[in-house]
């Protein structure tokens, strides 16, 4: 019998008491806590998003709103009630969202006159004044965002920043005179949703376009970005940048037309996208560890805490001023530093605390320090320590950070590309041939169990070099999906999971194929 690791430790009372590969899900929920990222509420898949993850949303959001502002997008806020009779226009693209949806029925103890839904997305809300607001040619395009939080009442088991009740994130709506425009733009932002996993939050992802069969039913077609949780073996949609074509402004739905060049009325191209607060659980789940959080510099609270190491008859006074010295020295270069001062609490069991809260750099400040005019700092990433001296501080501090951000992405790209195989049968990330929707649909139908069917995530953009009527190197797949897999040029992208337990898949292995 496997001995279970023991992860709290003795000397200082802190720490997991669940590791990662131990129970995931019972280590997510500690970690998130421990660290102070969020807090339980008494709505079951409602939490608290405590300041460490805000801060964290807030270093991203600065980051897109530039961006955004580049590309001409204009800041809104739209309310957060629809009226029924307006959600109803929608009914044909968000049929099957529905029971998602929550109410506001009653004002004190008297029933509404109407019933108002609170918003699981904006096209409802935002598309009636689009219709309005757009008339001519000159009015495109027109480009919206906002940030805000919405509500979809999931009955699914809810997890943090995964899957809540409600969440928070930026949605654009964007309308053009040409699907030209539309589709660039399209690109435009999914590029800059794989900055914000890749090189803020250090998670690689694989960017494509989704099936019909996954696509949002309002769109004309959806491109995503997918993540990978090595711990589950699944993957995990990150963002969206749907073309909707002109499905929600055609004349039926929420009839947003304009004159053209040709003063001929013609409905517009839109747009609309999103990413979420899951970002952060995402990011938590890739790089966390058994000692708690492990946050990339670029999106860290504190990138650097500095920690006071008094020793017996050394003068306490002389270290603690040279730990705020150090501070006001990173501070001033840019870099967001703090000191903990507590003197109620030991130099070990602040280590373990600062681990916890996953800050990048430690810097630990004692007599022999002084002495020798140097510091020592501890990388949270892999627990390596050197002694950096005072005069280039801020240099090697810079570059230390620069190297934890780096490596934690090549870790974790390492870890993914590791994952991705074309094969069917390991918890693996699956990059397999894809024939049609009559045999995805097959797949997911008898991949269907408890943690979830194998459906295809996307198609990348990234497609190995392939030619008709290759065979794939494959542990196993079964006859008839490998018929009409190798079938088509196009590889998606498909979770471990379900299909590895799928007997239906596994059986009749008849070909080795090679890559
Ligand atoms: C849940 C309840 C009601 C997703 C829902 O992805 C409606 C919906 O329309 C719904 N869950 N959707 C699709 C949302 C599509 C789209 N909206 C704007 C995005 C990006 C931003």
């Amino acid at each position: 019998m496997r001995r279970r690791k023991k992860v709290v430790r003795k000397e200082t009372r802190l720490g997991l008491s669940h590791g990662k590969d131990e129970d995931f899900g019972k280590w997510y929920s500690e970690v998130l806590v421990n660290s102070e990222m969020i807090g339980y509420y008494d709505i079951s898949g409602c939490y608290i998003i405590r300041h460490w993850a805000v801060v964290i949303w807030d270093i991203m959001k600065e980051f897109f709103d530039k961006e955004i502002v580049e590309m001409e997008v204009e800041k809104c806020m739209f309310h957060l009630f629809v009226t029924s009779a307006v959600l109803q226009k929608e009914k044909t693209h968000i049929a099957g969202f529905e029971p998602e949806v929550a109410w506001v029925t009653k004002a004190g103890k008297s029933n509404l006159d109407i019933d108002l839904a609170i918003r699981p997305t904006g096209e409802t809300v935002i598309y009636p004044y689009f219709s309005k607001w757009i008339r001519n040619h000159h009015d495109l395009p027109m480009k919206v965002n906002q940030w805000c939080n919405v509500v979809r009442w999931e009955f699914s088991n809810p997890m943090p920043f995964i899957r809540s009740r409600e969440f928070y994130w930026q949605e654009g709506h964007t309308a053009f005179a040409t699907k030209e425009e539309a589709d660039a733009e399209v690109l435009e932002i999914l590029e800059l949703y794989r900055q914000i996993y890749e090189e803020f939050l250090a998670v690689p992802v694989i960017k494509g376009k989704k099936s019909e069969l996954e696509k949002f039913a309002g769109a004309l077609y959806t491109c995503s970005i997918e993540a990978f949780i090595p711990n589950t073996g699944r993957g995990i949609q990150g963002a969206t940048s749907h073309c909707l074509g002109q499905n929600f402004s055609a004349k039926e739905f929420f009839d947003i037309t304009f004159q053209n060049e040709k003063e001929k009325k013609d409905s517009v191209w839109q747009n609309s996208w999103a990413y979420r607060t899951r970002t952060i659980g995402v990011m938590v789940m890739v790089h966390g560890d058994d000692k708690g959080l492990v946050l990339p510099p670029k999106v860290a609270s504190q990138q650097v805490i500095v920690i006071p190491v008094p020793y017996k008859d050394a003068n306490t006074q002389e270290i603690f001023d040279a730990c705020a010295a150090t501070v006001k020295t990173l501070r001033k270069a840019g870099i967001r530093a703090n000191v903990d001062k507590r003197d109620y609490h030991t130099p070990g069991w602040k280590y373990s605390y600062w681990e916890m809260k996953g800050v990048p750099l430690r810097i630990e400040i004692g007599p022999k320090d002084l002495t020798n005019n140097q510091v020592r700092a501890v990388r949270r990433d892999n627990g390596a320590k050197m002694d950096l001296s005072v005069v280039s501080l801020v240099e090697q501090v810079k570059e230390l950070l620069d190297k934890i951000q780096e490596s934690l992405f090549d870790s974790a790209k390492h870890r993914q590309d590791a994952c991705i195989q074309i094969a069917l049968r390991q918890k693996k990330l699956i990059l397999a041939p894809w024939c049609d929707e009559e045999v995805e649909k097959d797949v997911k139908e008898r991949t269907k169990g408890d943690t979830g069917a194998a459906k295809t995530l996307c198609t990348p953009f990234d497609q190995p070099k392939m030619h008709e009527g290759t065979f794939y190197r494959s542990s196993l797949t079964c006859t008839r999906t490998l018929k009409v897999y190798v079938k088509s040029d196009v590889l998606n992208v498909l979770p471990r999971g379900s299909l590895q337990r799928s007997g239906a898949i596994g059986a009749g292995v008849t070909k080795k194929i090679t890559f």
